[in-house]
C-alpha cells in the first residue's frame, strides 16, 4: 500500500484498479467466511448469528508513547462497549512478535484481524497466510508496503506526510524561514518516520536557509529522545542548533529534559515542534517549553469497530479512511488543555 499521499496520476489509476480488485476479493473472501459460519452450525444466513460474539485479534505496535497508550485504550474501550471479544497482543515494537501474534490469530480462527504494523516492509508472507485462512484484515494507524492491495480490506489512519508538512510550515512561519534544525526521527522503517520526514523535507526545500544539521532515530520513546538529544548537544557544532523537529511528542519531552540538564532553555534557546498532540505536550507548551504540536489523533477505536461491523455485515468499505487533526501553538495550550482526551 502507498503510505504517501502525493501519488502521481498513473499510480493513482493503478491504485484504483487494485482497489476494485481488492473489493472483489474482499467480497469473495467474506462470502467464504459466511460459508464457514453456516458449516459450523450457524444458520443465520451468513455473517454472525445473534448472540455469537465477534472475535477480533489486534496486534499492537507496543506501548512506546502517550499516543500509543491512548490508542490502545480507545481500541479496548470500544471493543468492550460493543461486546466484541478482543484478543489483544502488545509486540513491544518488534516485528517478529507481531508476526507471531498474527499467526496465533489465524490458529484461533478469529473473525477479523486488525494490526498496526511497526514497520512498512516484510508483511507479504504472513498477510498471504491470513488471506488463505479467509480472515479479513483491517490496518490501523500505520501502513504496509505490499504488492497486492487485496491482502487487506481497509486502512484507517492519519496522513503522516501532511503532518510533516504542517510541522515545517509552522517552523518556517515562526522563524521567517531561517533555522538550523536537529531532527529526532521515529522508528526506522515505520510509516510515520518515513512520511513525516518526507513531508517536512518537502516544505524545507522551499527555504534555502532552513537546514537539517542533525538527524537520528529516538525510536518514538522519551528515553531515547533524551539520549539522542544529549549526544546532539555534546557535538562540536551543538551551538548552531536553533530548532528541534521531533517526530513525536514523547521524544520532544525527552529532549526537553536533556536541554534543561545542560542549561539550555527549551522553547526559547531552541524552538521545538513535534507531532501527536498528547496531553503532556500541551502541558509542556503551557509551561513555555514546547512551541508547537501537530495533532495526530489516536482515538481510532470507534472507526476500527465500525469497519469490523461493516465487514461482518458484508458492506463495502473505502480502501483508506483518514482521521481529522489540527495544529496547536503555545497561545492556545491553556485553553485547549481541559478538552484534551489523550
Ligand atoms: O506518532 C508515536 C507512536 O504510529 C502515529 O507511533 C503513530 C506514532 C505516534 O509511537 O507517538
Amino acid at each position: 500500500m502507498k503510505h504517501d499521499s502525493a501519488t502521481p496520476l498513473t499510480t493513482k489509476t493503478r491504485t484504483r484498479f487494485f482497489s476494485l480488485l481488492a473489493l472483489a476479493a474482499a467480497a469473495a473472501l467474506l462470502a467464504s467466511c459466511g460459508k464457514k459460519d453456516s458449516s459450523s452450525g450457524d444458520n443465520s444466513g451468513g455473517g454472525k448469528s445473534a448472540g455469537k460474539k465477534i472475535v477480533v485479534g489486534f496486534s499492537q505496535v507496543g506501548s512506546e508513547s502517550g499516543w500509543r497508550t491512548a490508542n490502545t485504550e480507545s481500541i479496548k474501550a470500544e471493543a468492550a462497549k460493543r461486546g466484541i471479544e478482543l484478543q489483544f497482543s502488545d509486540a513491544q515494537q518488534k516485528q517478529e512478535n507481531q508476526i507471531k501474534a498474527l499467526r496465533s490469530f489465524i490458529a484461533q480462527g478469529v473473525d477479523v484481524i486488525a494490526f498496526s504494523p511497526v514497520v512498512v516492509t516484510g508483511w507479504q508472507p504472513v498477510m498471504e497466510e491470513i488471506k488463505k485462512a479467509g480472515i479479513p484484515v483491517v490496518l490501523t494507524d500505520r501502513a504496509v508496503d505490499v504488492t497486492d492491495d487485496s491482502l487487506y480490506v481497509t486502512f484507517i489512519g492519519s496522513d503522516f506526510v501532511q503532518e510533516g508538512r504542517r510541522a515545517a510550515e509552522w517552523l518556517a512561519k515562526t522563524t521567517g524561514g531561517k533555522a538550523k534544525i536537529a531532527e529526532l526521527v521515529g522508528t526506522p522503517g515505520s510509516a510515520p518516520a518515513i512520511d513525516r520526514k518526507k513531508g517536512f523535507e518537502e516544505v524545507l526545500a522551499k527555504y534555502p536557509d532552513m537546514k537539517i544539521i542533525k538527524s537520528q532515530s529516538g525510536d518514538f520513546t522519551r528515553a531515547k529522545g533524551k539520549e539522542v538529544m544529549e549526544s546532539f548537544l555534546k557535538s562540536p557544532d551543538a551551538k548552531e542548533i536553533t530548532a528541534l523537529f521531533a517526530h513525536n511528542d514523547d521524544m520532544a519531552i525527552g529532549a526537553i529534559q536533556a536541554m534543561e540538564e545542560s542549561g539550555i532553555k527549551p522553547g526559547k534557546d531552541i524552538l521545538i515542534v513535534s507531532i501527536d498532540g498528547v496531553r503532556d505536550a500541551f502541558k509542556a507548551m503551557a509551561d513555555g517549553k514546547l512551541n508547537c504540536t501537530v495533532e495526530c489523533n489516536p482515538l481510532i477505536g470507534p472507526q476500527l469497530f465500525d469497519a469490523v461491523d461493516a465487514i461482518m455485515a458484508k458492506q463495502q468499505l473505502p480502501k483508506r479512511s483518514e482521521v481529522k487533526e489540527g495544529v496547536f501553538e503555545q497561545a492556545q495550550a491553556a485553553a485547549e488543555l481541559p478538552n484534551r482526551k489523550y
